[in-house]
């Protein structure tokens, strides 16, 4: 069972979440699993705006709990980035929070109440069934549907709790998304599966962290970065048991300061949309600023060349990082093409990163494969898509996008644009326009309006010589 002890749970949990200032109990997220199986039963998929709020929380769990599939959308998502999310995912309602824009499907809210509900059947179905379909960008085209079962699901969250000590007496804390596989299935379904209270801070500032009182806190580096940056937050959380860090590399002066501030060295975990969370640092095990850890239980890694061969496991080798693991997505929705091309011929994931592995197992992440995706805030974005939607400008005659060095943000996206000739565009006015097509956490922080984009014989462009 997915969600073990919400449903297991003796009593019931007063407090078992909290959105800001908004709590719920254990009985009105099971009742919400009653409400949302009368209201939606039998439907295939449903795609929930996914704010953070309570509304979030009740739909995707009582659709989990009812055992329709969740399709999580982005809570800033823009015009055409949802009309592909609905298009592409076949969902046949929104539930929850309702869209300013429904393309073309009916909404269906939450119902609050209902409390005592404290028994509940898990529907018949398997394990095998598919509990997520998370949309995560490519280096090209629209973002792809990760489709993630519920077996893949439990196997990862039972390996994290196994590796952090993760136990119903904790309180984790965090203000992530509840759209992505860090905010909504390590924070919010890890914690109904472990049963601890769990508490979303609706923004991850440094000061709502100093004040939740937690035991776990998760984090991107820009929150770790942000935190270390207010002395008097980050001592608050010296009472805390666990800092963890992931989603993207955690700079070694961060990590530092975090010792420094509040007296933890940072768990640091690795993983991604397709494979789930994979590596970490363990609690009883040693915590290398710089490296995230071993392969967590059931997961096995290897390093490979670019011709698949494997390369030695020294600390030092750069390869290929690939992974096998129970906790792997099922494929890409609608993609075959896509999904075998991201499995070798023995059934090893492709994860895209570069990595080295030392004598011990410990892992570093070097860096991505392609400089077309890219990691902002923790966010992943493909360089094709923003490409894509700028083209779509009648002022963008040309143009190419990259990730440049970002203190705050690890990457901050940076669009090259040449001006089509009968009148270019303004650099907000773009930057807004990608906000309004994608979401707002794809927009380019910066334009740069160029006379021509450095390409090679071929005519392709050499995003390289944009690099520096
Ligand atoms: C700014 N805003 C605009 C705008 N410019 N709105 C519309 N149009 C424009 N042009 C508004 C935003 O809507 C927002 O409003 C406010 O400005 C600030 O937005 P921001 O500047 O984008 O926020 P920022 O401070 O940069 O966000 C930093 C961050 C965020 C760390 C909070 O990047 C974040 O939440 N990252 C987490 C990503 C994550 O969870 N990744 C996990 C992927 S899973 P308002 O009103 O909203 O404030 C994964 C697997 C694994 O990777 O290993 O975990
Ligand atoms: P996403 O699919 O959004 O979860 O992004 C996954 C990618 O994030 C991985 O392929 C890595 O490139 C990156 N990533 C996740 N965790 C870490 C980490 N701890 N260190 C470095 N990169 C990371």
């Amino acid at each position: 069972m997915l969600l073990s002890s919400l449903v297991s749970a003796a009593d019931d949990i007063a407090d078992a979440v909290r959105v800001q200032d908004t709590v719920l109990s254990r009985g009105e997220l099971i009742a919400s699993a009653a409400s949302v199986s009368s209201d939606l039963g039998g439907a295939r998929r449903v795609a929930v705006l996914a704010s953070p709020s309570v509304s979030t929380v009740l739909a995707v769990t009582g659709c989990l709990l009812a055992g329709i599939p969740v399709v999580p959308v982005p809570a800033d998502v823009g015009a055409a980035e949802r009309e592909h999310i609905v298009t592409d995912s076949g969902a046949q309602a929104w539930l929850g929070e309702r869209p300013d824009d429904l393309a073309g499907l009916p909404h269906v809210p939450v119902r609050r109440g209902g409390e005592g509900s404290s028994s509940f059947t898990e529907p018949a179905g398997s394990q095998d069934d598919t509990a997520l379909i998370i949309y995560t960008s490519g280096t090209t085209g629209p973002p792809k549907g990760v489709l993630l079962s519920r077996r893949a699901l439990a196997a990862d969250l039972d390996a994290l709790a196994e590796a952090w000590q993760w136990a119903a007496d904790d309180v984790l804390v965090h203000g992530l998304p509840l759209y992505h596989v860090h905010g909504l299935v390590l924070g919010l379904l890890g914690s109904l599966r472990v049963g601890n209270r769990f508490v979303h801070t609706g923004k991850p500032t440094p000061a709502a962290y100093a004040a939740a009182g937690g035991s776990m806190y998760f984090g991107v580096p820009t929150v770790w970065s942000r935190v270390v940056a207010d002395t008097a937050a980050a001592e608050a959380l010296r009472p805390a048991r666990l800092l963890v860090s992931g989603s993207a590399a955690l700079p070694v002066p961060v990590f530092d300061r975090i010792v420094g501030l509040t007296g933890h060295a940072p768990i640091e975990r690795y993983g991604s949309t397709e494979s789930l969370i994979t590596v970490s640092t363990r609690v009883d095990g040693e915590r290398r600023p710089g490296w995230v850890g071993l392969p967590l239980r059931g997961v096995r890694t290897r390093l490979v060349d670019e011709d698949g061969e494997s390369v030695q496991h020294d600390g030092a080798t750069i390869g290929r990082l690939m992974v096998q693991s129970p906790t792997l997505f099922d494929g890409y929705l609608g993609r075959p093409d896509a999904t075998a091309d991201a499995f070798d011929a023995d059934g090893w994931y492709r994860t895209g990163d570069v990595a080295v592995i030392d004598a011990d197992g410990m892992h570093r992440i070097v860096g991505r494969e392609s400089v077309d995706l890219i990691k902002t805030g923790g966010f992943r974005v493909g360089a094709g898509e923003i490409e894509t939607a700028l083209l779509g400008h009648p002022g963008v005659a040309e143009v190419a996008v990259v990730g440049l060095p970002d203190e705050d943000l690890g990457q901050r996206i940076v669009a090259f644009v040449v001006a089509s000739p009968d009148g270019g565009a303004r650099p907000e006015e773009l930057i807004d326009y990608v906000a309004q097509q994608l979401s707002v956490h794809k927009r380019p922080r910066e334009v740069r309006i160029v006379d021509a984009l450095p390409r090679n014989a071929m005519g392709k462009v050499l995003k390289k010589a944009l690099l520096t």
